[in-house]
């Protein structure tokens, strides 16, 4: 028997009213890791209202303490480092070095968000009449609705929940189905912190949950990553309530690289970016955009590195690959074998299961003589697939890169100064790397896409904070009489001013 995940509701580990239940699977044994609740609209309307119960005790108090508890937050994940990352590899599949590095990067925003309990910057500015005073606060908005994916099942919360938290708001949290125990582990580190009851709800389920989340009229703000499709569907029912959206979703995200670029470097870079995280990141590299005269040698060399990435068990220390998430994943992503070879694409490495018994396991995959517009170049496979396309000049490059629905992540591979800050200048994406894979966005700077990737917002660093906030703008007046900006400035302007 696997161990029943509660939703965490008003402090309280409680079941759902509806009853009903869904394995969490470990995709490498296929095994059941735990059993978690597919939570009705009645439950997430009960963590709403411990939310809004929990709401302005939250918000009076005073941010620096908020702080201190992210900061306990932090030190908590840090001891349970290894027992988290454990349970997230069992739960989806990553290896224990990425799902340490998923516990890192909520460390690291717990920091940086605890920090910001004492800045949680407004600003002032010059105003046009005397003797009056003029400032911009941040403040809370009320309680916000997060829905997650599975792929970084505490990074990415983190993102979301640690802004929302700083800034006197409360939450309730839709985490992914695929991922309901390292979930409520990572929220069982918040009650432990001391985070007062009702300040953070957890609701497991699935769509029928984020639903119900995304059309509750007290929730103010939905916070979304997933899937464009879902998104978009978030997006278009969170309208109708006329609710704040912040959408992280696809990516298409490809590394050029140029004749006179760093060899073994390059080679390196796109074999972690394509292959890591069994290329189930928003920001994998699925394109390879090379220029001809290096283009042989390079696919060489991938071929020789994609055959040799030991494929296993995400537990044990020398694997280098492990599963895709769910049979569904698996299907999607054998689906787009078919899908190359029927436009002509030669599968140079991999395109198969290997020959382990169990487990949703698929080969590190090479597309070689991809061009521009091609299904597989242009659409998410979300898996262990890398698609080469051939180029003669940065500018093809650039435009080729550009040239898709989504904005996430780019990276040049180049010794040339010149071709690196054209390329910053024209690549059209929210990140750009230099002589660096896609991934490995740090937790200070603004993190999202352009196009189809998001909704304009930006998670992450200060930008982040805009999800979270309301701009309150405060004007004090302390002349003593009317002074009508607007109308008569110049009439009070020349009348003196003491
Ligand atoms: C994601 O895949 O949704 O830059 C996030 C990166 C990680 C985050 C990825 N820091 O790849």
């Amino acid at each position: 028997m696997s161990d029943l995940v509660k939703n965490y509701v008003g402090g309280q580990w409680v079941e759902s009213r509806s009853g009903e239940r869904f394995d969490s699977l470990n995709p490498a044994t296929e095994e059941s890791v735990a059993t978690a609740y597919n939570s009705s609209a009645e439950d997430v309307a009960a963590a709403v209202e411990a939310a809004k119960a929990a709401y302005d005790k939250w918000r009076l108090t005073p941010a620096p303490r908020r702080g201190e508890i992210l900061f306990t937050v932090a030190e908590l994940l840090k001891q349970r480092k290894q027992e988290l990352a454990q349970l997230m590899t069992q739960e989806m599949g990553k290896i224990v070095a990425e799902t340490g590095g998923d516990v890192q990067e909520a460390i690291d925003m717990a920091y940086y968000m605890g920090g910001e309990g004492r800045r949680l910057m407004g600003y002032t500015a010059p105003v046009e009449m005397p003797n009056k005073f003029g400032m911009a606060l941040r403040d809370s908005v009320g309680v916000v609705g997060l829905i997650t994916p599975w792929n970084f099942p505490l990074a990415v919360p983190s993102w979301k929940m640690l802004p929302a938290l700083i800034a006197g708001n409360t939450v309730v949290w839709k985490p992914g189905e695929d991922v309901p125990a390292s979930s409520v582990a990572f929220a069982k580190v918040f009650e432990d912190a001391g985070l007062p009851p009702g300040v953070l709800n957890v609701v497991t389920g699935a769509g029928k949950t984020g639903e119900a989340l995304v059309n509750h009229p007290d929730v103010r703000i939905i916070s979304f990553t997933g899937s464009t499709d879902t998104g978009i569907r978030v997006y278009t029912q969170a309208a109708q309530l006329g609710k704040k959206v912040t959408l992280e979703m696809g990516g298409k995200n490809a590394i050029i690289v140029m004749d006179d670029a760093n060899f073994d470097l390059a080679v390196q870079a796109i074999t972690w970016s394509a292959y890591g995280t069994t290329g189930q990141r928003c920001t994998a590299t699925s394109r390879l955009i090379v220029q001809k005269g290096i283009k042989p040698k390079l696919v060489e060399a991938l071929i020789a590195k994609a055959n040799a990435i030991r494929i296993g068990n995400g537990l044990d220390a020398t694997t280098e690959m492990g599963p895709l998430v769910n049979q569904k994943a698996l299907n999607k992503v054998a689906s787009y074998m078919d899908v190359a070879k029927s436009d002509g694409v030669v599968i140079a490495a991999g395109g198969n299961r290997p020959d382990i018994a169990k487990g949703y396991f698929f080969q590190p995959t090479l597309f070689d003589g991809v061009k521009p517009g091609m299904r597989v170049e242009q659409e998410e496979i979300f898996g262990p697939v890398l698609s080469v396309i051939e180029v003669e000049s940065l500018e093809e490059a650039i435009h080729v890169n550009n040239n898709t629905r989504y904005g996430l992540s780019s990276s040049i591979f180049t010794e040339n100064v010149n071709a690196a800050f054209r390329a910053i200048r024209d690549i059209t994406t929210g990140i750009v790397y230099i002589n660096h894979g896609t991934t490995g966005a740090e937790i200070q700077f603004p993190f999202g896409g352009t196009r189809g990737t998001g909704n304009g917002m930006r998670e992450a660093g200060q930008a982040g904070l805009n999800s979270f906030t309301e701009w309150k703008s405060v004007y004090v007046d302390y002349s003593g009489r009317l002074q009508r900006a607007q109308i008569d400035t110049d009439a009070i302007l020349s009348d003196g001013n003491d």
